[in-house]
């Protein structure tokens, strides 16, 4: 993701909608009021303001269409949220008077109950980067260091692979990419990389030995390609600044589920660079110095780590293009790496509690 622009396709922005009536004949209101934050475990009590002179026979209750309690009156509905996945539901009232139905609906977020673990970073060892990389993927495997450069010619720039020698920084191998493409996020899976693009809507696919191009598939999960990595069992990407990350089929790259993230605030958008590390999924925001930790089953922000010392901004060269990006792991050696967009150093860090 190379160009600022805003880019805020989030479910929670989106259905902060204000709340709907159909067919309505009278004026029925339904609270909690739209967009109203529940932690999950908190209990929702949704209720119905009635005209006075108005008897409902039956109000039918269904929370993202589907049909949860039916009540002889209009007394208030109590909804357990730890039943319920993260992110926004849609709350449905029908209420039946008189032989006619009316409706109305509401929306609420479902946010973690627990505030991610704050946690800060020691430097364990640092490595040189070629400040000609733009940094859009990073993974680690069998003592090489493969990484996706994004960039187009046209901007005096451009995408390629690497295999890269992480003790000299020095490419060992290279793929050059289009000219008319730029490179995204990586991953190295069974005997292939794969390597998506950010706006072309197509992804690569390697051979991991001579990086010689095999085949190209339709990118399908988001209007851009953003970050990528595995699990040994499905790939996971990000996309267009969302909170979203895509689950996909390794071999037929089509989308398997969806993973919405959010924290105890609200969704977490501009999820960028990808890796799978012992279960979880670590992700860096783009734009900022944070690494977060979020758990794939159910999309919560567990911890939340602050690099904004690492390589700090006044450091830096190239006007706020040049962001942290880029989080590799050594599963064997259990070292972690980050670098970022044309970085001079990619850094081994450990990850602990900050100093009181
Ligand atoms: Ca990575």
């Amino acid at each position: 993701m190379k160009y600022k622009h805003i880019l805020n396709l989030s479910a929670g922005l989106i259905l902060f909608c204000s709340c709907n009536t159909k067919n309505q004949s009278v004026n029925i209101n339904i609270s909690p009021d739209a967009g109203t934050n529940y932690k999950q475990g908190e209990k929702v009590e949704v209720k119905l303001d009635l005209p006075v002179d108005y008897k409902a026979d039956s109000v039918v209750y269904l929370i993202d269409s589907v049909r949860i309690d039916t009540k002889k009156d209009g007394s208030a509905l109590s909804v357990a949220t730890d039943a319920y996945t993260l992110g926004t539901k849609l709350i449905t009232a029908k209420v039946y008077s008189g032989g006619k139905e009316q409706e109305v609906s509401t929306n609420i977020n479902i946010l973690t109950a627990k505030t991610p673990e704050l946690m800060s970073f020691e430097v364990e060892k640092v490595f040189p980067h070629d400040t000609s990389s733009f940094t859009e993927g990073l993974e680690y495997h069998d003592g090489i260091l493969y990484e996706s450069d994004g960039g187009y010619c046209k901007d005096g720039q451009k995408s390629s692979l690497r295999k890269v020698n992480i003790t000299t920084g020095k490419v060992i191998q290279q793929a050059d990419v289009d000219c008319n493409t730029f490179a995204e996020g990586i991953t190295v899976i069974d005997n292939k990389v794969i390597q998506l693009t950010y706006h072309e809507r197509v992804g690569y696919v390697y051979d991991k030995n001579t990086l010689k191009l095999q085949s190209k598939f339709n990118y399908m999960q988001g209007e851009e390609g953003w970050g990528l990595c595995n699990d040994g069992k499905h790939l996971y990407t990000t996309t267009t600044g969302t909170n979203q990350i895509f689950v996909m089929d390794k071999d037929n790259y089509r989308t398997v589920r969806e993973i919405d993230v959010y924290d105890d605030k609200g969704p977490v958008n501009n999820l960028n660079e990808l890796e799978y590390i012992d279960g979880m999924l670590y992700a860096n925001i783009w734009e900022m110095d944070d690494i977060v930790v979020i758990d794939p089953k159910t999309g919560a922000v567990v911890q939340r780590i602050d690099l904004s010392t690492l390589y700090s901004k006044p450091q830096r060269q190239k006007d706020g293009a040049d962001v942290l990006n880029g989080i590799a792991w050594d599963a064997a050696g259990k070292r972690l790496f980050v670098t970022g967009k044309d970085w001079p150093k990619l850094y081994q860090i450990k990850i602990v509690k900050p100093k009181a």
